[in-house]
């Protein structure tokens, strides 16, 4: 049988991102859906993210860095006096104030890796290394060593995300290597890429022989419309998401700049506030 399956990762939010992609995938008539983590924050989707993951009925789901740094936060492994901890719990609150309980006990049940085995081929899918879903560790420059610690089981393909850099390459053995990049917040660190931030995702088609075929597809979408839902929804931090989605440029640990949004809004005290309360 030929299967034809489509890799998602790295939403961070960004639903309008993600629709355009479903409706790219549904175009290309494909046969299945994986997701590998990072689906919510620091963009203003909620529940819509998830009711799209539930339409294209995803078989896989792992957990992203996100949705661990989400649960911290519900766990109060929080730091009231660091910029960053105070920047996530902000949008953390957000999502507490808008997403339904379901949702939030899938975040709490996603597995850190998943196996698949697709026609003969044993594939591994995770959001970065199969016991450790944050860290620069698979950053594509990084050496082979490190690449090569996806096949400590005897994957034919491993399948990672979280850098948002679309990349094939192998394993010291020869074993394939793809990551489908990021829909909702592709990034480049070289200048004359970065002004193409479409959405990317990949396609994997397996058949009867083997791989067939990897596709990597950029998708563009309306970042006007994602920048009004970040307002409308008065999304925390809201200047800082439109300048990511217009830069790529992320501000997770930019603490001077978080701590002027902080102390603009009262970001801590809402934060103190509502995790407080002991409302989870
Ligand atoms: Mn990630």
């Amino acid at each position: 049988m030929k299967h034809k399956i489509a890799l998602l990762a790295d939403v961070h939010g960004n639903a309008t991102a993600l629709k355009a992609v479903i409706e790219d995938s549904i175009q290309e008539v494909v046969t299945d859906y994986w997701f590998l983590g990072d689906l919510i924050m620091p963009g203003p989707g909620a529940n819509e993210l998830f009711e799209m993951l539930d339409s294209i009925k995803v078989s896989a789901y792992v957990k992203g860095n996100w949705e661990d740094s989400f649960l911290d936060v519900l766990n109060k492994n929080i730091d009231f006096d660091n910029a960053t901890d105070i920047y996530v719990s902000r949008l953390v609150q957000y999502q507490c104030e808008n997403l339904d309980k379901n949702y939030i006990n899938l975040i709490k049940n996603l597995p850190l890796h998943l196996t698949k085995q697709v026609n003969n081929l044993s594939i591994s899918v995770s959001h970065n290394l199969q016991n450790k879903n944050y860290g620069g560790d698979l950053w594509p420059t990084n050496d082979q060593k490190n690449f090569d610690e996806l096949f400590k089981h005897d994957y034919d393909v491993a399948i990672y995300a979280h850098t948002h850099h679309q990349l094939l390459r192998y394993s010291s053995n020869d074993q394939l290597i793809i990551n489908p990049g990021s829909i909702g917040q592709p990034f480049y660190i070289w200048g004359k890429l970065r002004s193409d931030l479409r959405a990317q995702y990949a396609i994997l088609e397996i058949d009867e022989t083997g791989v067939a075929e990897v596709r990597f597809k950029k998708i563009s979408y309306d970042v006007k419309e994602e920048v009004n839902n970040a307002i409308s929804n008065n999304l925390p931090f809201a200047d800082l998401y439109r300048e990511t989605l217009e830069t790529g440029k992320t501000y997770s640990h930019e603490i001077e700049l978080l701590q002027k949004f902080i102390n603009r809004f009262n970001y801590k005290d809402e934060v103190v506030n509502f995790f407080e309360k002991k409302y989870w």
